[in-house]
């Protein structure tokens, strides 16, 4: 078994709502460190980075299509250094958000001098650019950024621009894409499985080639889960829920097929909300999503 190193990232500036600043207390709450080690892993928890309030920072920015670029950036940049040293020391980095936009600088760490493969379980396609946002919220725009386009403090985080390439991205468990992002998404190249093609196919088909998809010719893969990829009456803890998306089976089921691929690389778990959620349902459910992409098996 692997060594995991948990790094927090209590960060809702890039969100529209608040609460998934809280998100990394409530998957810890969960049990996620033990039930972690009970597999077999050596866990190190490097504790959260440093994030500031949204009421330390009024009036919250002068560009309202990228509302809280600059401390947003800092984050990032700050999560990334991080990121790219655990991955030095050989351990696979666990982001708990904290909304999206944290990934912008997971990945750009995990990326560090190396082409990986990324697979985006999300409800929405997080491919907005400060054009085509409708809600100025960088969680929107997290991918976009990652593979080039948006604002240049987001699309380059460690001088490695772009930190993936769109065709080494698979999207999967789409439900809801602005006009503009759709049109871009059409055009970048990236991989995308909406919730149409997990009815028709089935889960195991679309994973399946979506980890080849991204395992060709990369060093392995990362893997950002947005919890609103699930349907929010099994998940309702989370920032931004959709009607209509994955049954807590089917990520499990996902989750199962990463782990068989033996090619994960890196692991974000955001966008959960406590102040949302019923009992923690969310965080719990998280946690398993955690341990099966880490090779939890029932027998
Ligand atoms: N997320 N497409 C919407 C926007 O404001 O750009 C929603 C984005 C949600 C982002 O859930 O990570
Ligand atoms: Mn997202
Ligand atoms: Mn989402
Ligand atoms: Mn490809």
């Amino acid at each position: 078994m692997r060594d995991v190193a948990i790094i927090g990232v209590p960060l809702d500036l890039g969100a529209g709502r608040r609460g998934v600043d809280m998100g990394p207390s409530a998957i810890r709450y969960a049990g996620l460190r033990e039930r972690i080690v009970a597999l077999g892993c050596q866990v190190r928890d490097l504790g959260n980075i440093s994030v500031p309030l949204a009421e330390q920072i009024e009036p919250p920015t002068p560009d309202e299509r990228l509302r809280y670029l600059q401390p947003i950036a800092h984050a990032v940049r700050d999560l990334a250094q991080r990121v790219r040293d655990v991955v030095a020391s050989g351990a696979l980095p666990l982001m708990l958000g904290g909304d999206h936009s944290l990934s912008i600088g997971s990945v750009a760490g995990v990326a560090h001098n190396r082409r990986i493969g990324v697979i985006w379980l999300d409800a929405h396609g997080d491919y907005n650019t400060p054009e085509t946002t409708p809600s100025g919220n960088i969680h929107g725009m997290g991918l976009a950024a990652l593979t080039g386009r948006g604002h240049p403090l987001l699309t380059d985080v460690l001088g490695q621009m772009p930190a993936v390439h769109p065709a080494d991205v698979a999207l999967v468990g789409v439900r809801s894409l602005d006009d503009g992002e759709r049109d871009a998404l059409r055009a970048s190249g990236v991989r995308v499985f909406t919730m149409h093609d997990i009815d028709r196919r089935g889960m195991a088909s679309v994973m399946e080639e979506a980890i080849l998809h991204v395992s060709v010719n990369t060093a392995g893969f990362h893997l950002s889960f947005d919890l609103d990829a699930l349907d929010p009456n099994e998940a309702p803890g989370v920032g931004t829920p959709v009607l209509g998306g994955m049954t807590y089976r089917e990520a499990h089921l996902a989750m199962e097929l990463v782990a068989a691929s033996g090619r994960l690389i890196g692991l974000d778990l955001v966008e959960v909300n406590p102040i949302l959620d019923e009992r923690n349902t969310t965080a719990l459910l998280a946690v398993e999503f955690a341990l099966s992409a880490l090779g939890k098996r029932i027998y």
